[in-house]
């Protein structure tokens, strides 16, 4: 019972891992990443990114400011201003292979409260 317990746990607990709080939609490596913001998650519009240069078109979606920063291996590959929602910004950003690239807003607790999440990269 307990073990039957422990396995529906783990399966969900793997089920939501690093895929962030927003559902992310499933399909091939892409060259473009749209990130719509709000209080207080990332909404992705790919899974997976293409390795190499890639558009990034942030917009503040929510009613609150916030930023995205990039990284990639401990390295910042990417940063918005802080936009004032319904703001949008373009970023054309490099990413290298197969490691995975965090998103996190940089304001005062939002992190903490929920925004920040990762995106897969393709490998070469
Ligand atoms: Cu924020």
């Amino acid at each position: 019972m307990i073990r039957a317990l422990l396995a529906v746990l783990l399966l969900t607990l793997t089920a939501c891992g690093s895929a962030g709080p927003a559902p992310v939609p499933a399909g091939p490596p892409v060259g473009e990443l749209r990130i719509g913001m709000q209080e207080y998650r990332f909404q992705l519009s790919a899974g997976t990114l293409r390795p190499g240069p890639v558009t990034v078109v942030v917009t503040n979606a929510g009613s609150a400011a916030h930023d995205v920063v990039l990284e990639q291996d401990h390295a910042e590959i990417g940063r918005s201003r802080v936009l004032a929602p319904g703001g949008r910004q373009t970023l054309e950003v490099q990413v290298g292979p197969g490691a995975p690239v965090h998103l996190t807003c940089t304001l005062t607790g939002h992190a903490e409260a929920g925004m920040h999440t990762s995106v897969d990269v393709a490998a070469p």
